[in-house]
């Protein structure tokens, strides 16, 4: 079956839904028939980004190696999902760099800090705010928000399948499937 390797790049704030939202698309693309990969915490942050931490020097390295990796991946010709907080507009702009133009699509899922602070579906935001995790993204560290995303989500009230469903139409509006 058809598909354009691709990164479909996730960023927002941690607790936004990007992991919820890319794990969907990510089912809904298998169902379609498509071949991709999900990059996310807990197959980098664990493995090959394990001596990373959270200062902006870590940071930046983490995203520049995602990418790398992100890359390889396309060029294996499946459609890659990222699901990193990528903070700063310059490593998310640095990947798309990296690849060819289109194969990085930029989706924002915009949860306002107020609605992820109250989700806290692991307790870091209290602890953060607690001064117990220092650099947490929104409380004392930046999340610049994207300039130009290929998608915008403003996820606080849209229900998952919609937001999904938003993803897939633009692929395949744009030739990606
Ligand atoms: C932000 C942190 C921090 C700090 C640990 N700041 O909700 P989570 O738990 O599962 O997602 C967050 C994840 C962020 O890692 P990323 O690799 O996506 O970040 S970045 O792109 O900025 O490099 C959170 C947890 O790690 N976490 N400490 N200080 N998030």
């Amino acid at each position: 079956k058809y598909q354009k390797p691709c990164i479909l790049w996730f960023t927002g704030l941690s607790g936004s839904g990007k992991s919820t939202i890319a794990n969907a698309v990510e089912a809904k693309l298998h169902e379609m028939g498509k071949h991709t990969y999900l990059l996310d915490g807990d197959n980098i942050r664990h493995g090959l980004n394990k001596d990373l931490g959270f200062s902006d020097t870590d940071r930046v390295e983490n995203i520049r190696r995602i990418g790398e990796v992100a890359k390889l991946f396309v060029d294996s010709g499946l459609i890659v999902l990222t699901a990193f907080i990528s903070p700063f507009q310059s490593d998310r702009d640095s990947v798309r760099n990296l690849v060819e133009e289109g194969e990085f699509i930029e989706i924002f899922i915009d949860t306002p800090l107020k609605v992820c602070e109250q989700r806290d579906p692991k307790g870091l935001y209290k602890k953060a705010r607690a001064g117990e995790i220092p650099h947490f993204t929104g409380i004392s560290s930046p999340y610049e928000p994207p300039v130009k995303p290929e998608i915008y989500i403003k996820n606080d009230k849209i229900p998952l399948e919609i937001c999904v469903e938003r993803i897939i139409d633009y692929l395949q509006t744009n030739d990606y499937l």
